[in-house]
């Protein structure tokens, strides 16, 4: 427990309402998202301005107290939540939510780290351009969250991961340099681009506190089929034919396996799985003049003759629209309520997917042939979740605890035998640490820990998160 004196120091630069030390108060902020991790701390820092941050970094340093940063607490591998020494400060992003500027003619979106996805996507609408970063916790997920995880989600596939749309940063480092990077430049060539360090860094670099996002033009025309699959289809070969045949206007090609639909059944009416499972593809333009229900008409009509398809409904009125999208989106809302899953978030290059549906489920029943997988994700990145649903009536815990043991390494082993990865888009955080250090290139995580040294020579940044300087190279 840190002294009085320090907390006082705390007080005094943060004010009353900058911290929360009440015990009832702190339980949210010391959980993560899936009730998985249980921390502890002293007190839960709500800065409100970047000065503020700037002022408890320093202080953060000069006492060698470990900061946790912490946006819309929506991590899936605790990259936000304290250890259990008591030790840690939560640095809570939440007070930081102002949209700073929109730059209708830049096509630029200037925000504080600390806005909601869905409010930053509100004011990019409200200039008539559109944030194309989409995922189902936009309602509750920060743009530092977003940023710190670099972020993918529905429409990857058209417009690249958060870090294809940062163009500027504000960062406090460790010892409260402002890095003040806040350009909403397309072209700047002068040195190293720093700004993509703490993309995807987790908050174990510096403090993210603001933020330039790029913008597109509206998409006021979006064409949706729910293509209900043949068994055995090969995934790349549609989609690169369903990408050829719409010049290339598809922004989200996601697959569902009957098991997950069956988990939100009952939302879709008539919209039922092909035997091969279901692949959800969107077309979306901003053009009044661009027919983009032909095309897609156009390109699904390919798909049938190529014998890929069992059944093609093609959404004719917003409200189907919108309901093909809340299946999805429920998905894992439908896990948790059957009991929970244990998440496997693997990518595998694209035409690898297929071999890797096949060969995991072999896997999992060779381990136990009664366990039930819910397996969907946004198959046009290469991207799987594939996730083993916790028997009814077993303890989730230490099912999550024996899964993660016995079968999850065979599961990544595969994955990255394929040349694939253990984590798409959930990113590292405290659970997947281990992992990391277990699969990446020797040389590849001596640079990881480089740079973590570099930036956090006192280690007080999101200790324990990601990166273990702690850990040996194993050399
Ligand atoms: C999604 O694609 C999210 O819906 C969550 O990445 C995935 O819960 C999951 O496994
Ligand atoms: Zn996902």
């Amino acid at each position: 427990m840190p002294d009085a004196t320090l907390m006082q120091r705390l007080h005094e630069i943060l004010g009353e309402a900058g911290m929360i030390t009440d015990a009832d108060r702190l339980a949210p902020y010391l959980v993560d998202h899936r009730d998985l991790v249980r921390g502890k701390a002293p007190a839960v820092l709500r800065p409100s301005s970047t000065e503020q941050v700037m002022a408890i970094m320093r202080l953060a340093s000069a006492h060698r107290f470990g900061i946790v940063p912490q946006a819309g607490n929506t991590s899936y591998c605790a990259g936000a939540t304290p250890d259990g020494s008591g030790e840690q400060f939560v640095l809570s992003l939440e007070r930081l939510d102002k949209v700073r500027a929109v730059d209708p003619l830049d096509a630029a979106l200037s925000v504080d780290a600390g806005v909601i996805l869905k409010h930053a996507q509100e004011a990019a609408e409200a200039a008539g351009l559109y944030l194309p970063l989409s995922l189902g916790s936009e309602g509750s997920c920060r743009i530092g969250g977003v940023i710190g995880t670099n972020a993918g989600g529905l429409s990857v596939l058209r417009y690249g991961m958060t870090r294809d749309l940062v163009l500027g940063l504000e960062v406090v480092l460790p010892d409260g340099t402002l890095v003040n990077d806040m350009k909403k430049l397309r072209k700047n060539n002068t040195g190293y681009d720093i700004r993509q360090n703490f993309i995807g860094a987790e908050g174990s670099l510096g403090i993210v506190t603001g933020a330039v996002l790029k913008l597109i033009p509206m998409p006021t025309r979006r064409s949706t089929a729910w293509v209900e699959l043949a068994p055995g289809v090969p995934l790349a070969e549609m989609l690169a034919l369903v990408r050829r045949e719409t010049s290339d206007l598809v922004s989200s090609f996601e697959f569902i396996t009957a098991r997950s639909l069956a988990l939100v059944a009952g939302e879709g009416g008539r919209l039922k799985s092909g035997t091969g499972g279901v692949i959800l593809v969107e077309l979306s333009s901003s053009s009044r003049h661009l027919p983009i229900e032909e095309v897609l008409e156009g390109a699904m009509g390919e798909v049938v003759e190529a014998g890929w398809a069992e059944d093609v409904i093609i959404a004719q009125t917003e409200a189907q629209r919108a309901g093909m999208w809340r299946i999805r989106e429920t998905i894992p809302e439908g896990e948790k309520r059957f009991g929970g899953s244990v998440k496997h978030d693997i990518s595998v290059p694209l035409g690898s997917t297929v071999d890797y549906l096949a060969r995991g489920g072999a896997l999992v029943a060779a381990y136990d042939p009664t366990l039930e997988l819910s397996v969907y994700g946004h198959v046009g990145d290469g991207n799987l979740h594939y996730n083993v649903l916790v028997p009814p009536g077993e303890d989730r815990l230490a099912f999550t605890d024996r899964i993660g043991r016995e079968l999850a390494p065979r599961l990544y082993d595969l994955a990255v035998g394929m040349g694939g990865t253990f984590s798409a888009e959930h990113g590292v955080g405290r659970l997947k640490r281990g992992l990391l250090q277990h699969y990446a290139d020797p040389g590849r995580y001596r640079v990881l820990r480089g740079i973590k040294g570099l930036f956090d020579p006192l280690g007080v940044m999101n200790p324990g998160a990601m990166v273990d300087p702690s850990a040996g190279l194993g050399d």
